[in-house]
């Protein structure tokens, strides 16, 4: 069901999608197939709540985004368990990651608003000048099935938190944990048409948000070739436009690193979430005199990750989307083989990982060594559990082989050489680079990629600033 002026509403097409468990491979319930008349509606919610919204104090906007994020926190296993069954991620890692971050950005936003400044310039004996920050009117907010309600409460804190109406579209793949935020958002009294959220398809409902003429603001996170269509769209309506999409970020292990924690980081970094987190490492470059050991262990180390049914508390690596998304990591998988890759581990979907999930999308963690730098595996997205490890000699050999693809999301080097951190963080061509550590994320820091990558940035101010228009006011001494 969609939620169009604080009510769940059915899309007036009348057409559902099938929402299908990755893990059993079965619908197990429905999602509205709506279309740019629902789009409408939502928009025309959304435009009379603005001006009342845009106008609340920031503190009374603020205590509703506390409520909000109380109230996910108040449910997170219920969050946690229809996250796990929607995209087939392992329980527990909707617990730890997932919906606890997803309260976090609503906590963040929802604070964050208090503590704003606005910047004077005194123009010499003339003028005063003040930075008016104001909402833009109604945003756009379009994110994919891999973090659902992590990163569609990304767009929506933000967003809204600074006075905006939003209309946000959810993967069709992955709707339901949408759906229970618009049920916390009334009871958290969010008022009506502030949020609305819209279900279906890229091309019947993604597509009329960002041809909207009265959606002006539009903040996409998805892969890099829907993004080039949102930036087209958006492009002749002067949009302001966020892009967050793909990645094939290096994961770099020199000699001197802190082996175990360089292995135990890579696995997490290579696997997480099945491997289908924008910001996992795909490519790992491990230097000469440690390639052989690094190896050994890593591999070591990934063989032992439990694959199992995402319901279950001890399973590690769960099931993949669904089987486009299998069939494209298959694809790859011979690929690399064809290109000259040796498949040192996994390369095989498993028989069955119990009753319940026999026709489920599951692929073991496959790690493929021997490619060259520049071959199609090693410079194109993936998007599952595959990585390939490449030898190294020297760090500009390695900073080349960093930079060689259209990509330039994120990086991880490893070392304990302070000098050598700062000395290739500065060279990579990635908007993240992680040193000794992956996926630690402080909400403040800007967030998004270079080259193909993506356009803006996210997170902390730069959300603030995003979703707000600045206005100069110049007055005369
Ligand atoms: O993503 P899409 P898909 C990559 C990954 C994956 C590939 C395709 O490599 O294999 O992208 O995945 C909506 N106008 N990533 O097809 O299509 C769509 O409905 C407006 C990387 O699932 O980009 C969904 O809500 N919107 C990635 C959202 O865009 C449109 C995460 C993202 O879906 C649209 C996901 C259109 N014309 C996939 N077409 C990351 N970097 O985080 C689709 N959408």
């Amino acid at each position: 069901m969609n939620f169009i002026d604080g009510q769940f509403t059915e899309p007036l097409g009348g057409k559902y999608l099938d929402n299908i468990e990755p893990a059993t491979g079965k619908p197990y319930s429905q999602v509205a197939d709506s279309d740019g008349r629902d789009v409408d509606l939502a928009v025309a919610a959304a435009e009379s709540a603005f001006p009342n919204w845009s106008k609340r104090a920031a503190a009374e906007r603020s205590r509703i985004l506390l409520r909000i994020a109380d109230l996910i926190e108040r449910d997170s296993e219920k969050f946690a368990r229809a996250e796990s069954i929607d995209t087939g991620k392992p329980i527990t890692l909707a617990r730890s990651l997932d919906i606890p971050r997803a309260v976090a950005n609503f906590r963040f936003f929802g604070t964050a608003i208090l503590h704003t400044e606005n910047e004077a310039h005194v123009t010499d004996g003339v003028a005063f000048n003040y930075t008016l920050r104001q909402p833009r009117g109604i945003a756009g907010l379009i994110s994919p099935w891999n973090l659902p309600l992590y990163l569609l409460s990304w767009k929506i804190a933000p967003a809204i938190a600074v006075g905006n109406t939003a209309i946000a579209k959810p993967s069709e793949l992955t709707p339901m944990t949408a759906f229970l935020l618009c049920e916390a958002c009334n009871e958290a009294g969010l008022p009506a048409g502030v949020l609305n959220v819209v279900h279906g398809t890229g091309p019947s409902v993604g597509a009329p948000i960002t041809a909207h003429p009265k959606i002006t603001t539009i903040s996409f996170t998805g892969g890099t070739v829907t993004g080039k269509k949102v930036a087209e769209a958006c492009a002749p309506l002067f949009k302001k436009v966020s892009l967050e999409l793909g990645g094939k970020n290096p994961n770099i292990i020199f000699a001197d690193a802190d082996l175990d924690s360089a292995i135990n980081g890579s696995v997490r970094s290579s696997f997480a979430n099945q491997g289908q987190v924008c910001l996992c490492g795909s490519r790992v470059f491990v230097e000469k005199s440690i390639y052989k050991n690094f190896v050994d262990r890593f591999i070591e180390k990934v063989a032992q990750l439990k694959q199992g049914d995402p319901l279950d508390e001890k399973t590690e690596q769960g099931a993949i989307v669904n089987k486009a998304q299998l069939d494209k990591v298959k694809f790859y998988v011979d690929l690399a083989q064809k290109e000259g890759g040796k498949i040192a581990l996994g390369g095989k979907a498993p028989e069955s990982v119990n009753d319940r999930c026999r026709e489920g999308y599951f692929f073991p963690p496959t790690v493929i060594t021997g490619l060259p730098v520049s071959c199609r595996t090693n410079r194109e997205e993936i998007f599952g559990p595959v990585v390939t490890i490449t030898p190294f000699d020297s760090e500009d050999e390695v900073i080349r082989y960093a930079n060689d693809v259209d990509y330039g999301l994120s990086s991880s080097l490893w070392t304990q050489n302070l000098n050598r951190a700062h000395r290739v963080a500065e060279q990579i061509h990635t908007g993240t680079v992680w040193v000794n550590c992956w996926l630690v994320r402080d909400l403040r820091v800007p967030f998004g990629g270079m080259k193909a990558s993506g356009v803006g940035r996210e997170g902390g101010t730069e959300a603030l600033h995003f979703f707000t228009e600045a206005k100069n006011v110049c007055i005369a001494r």
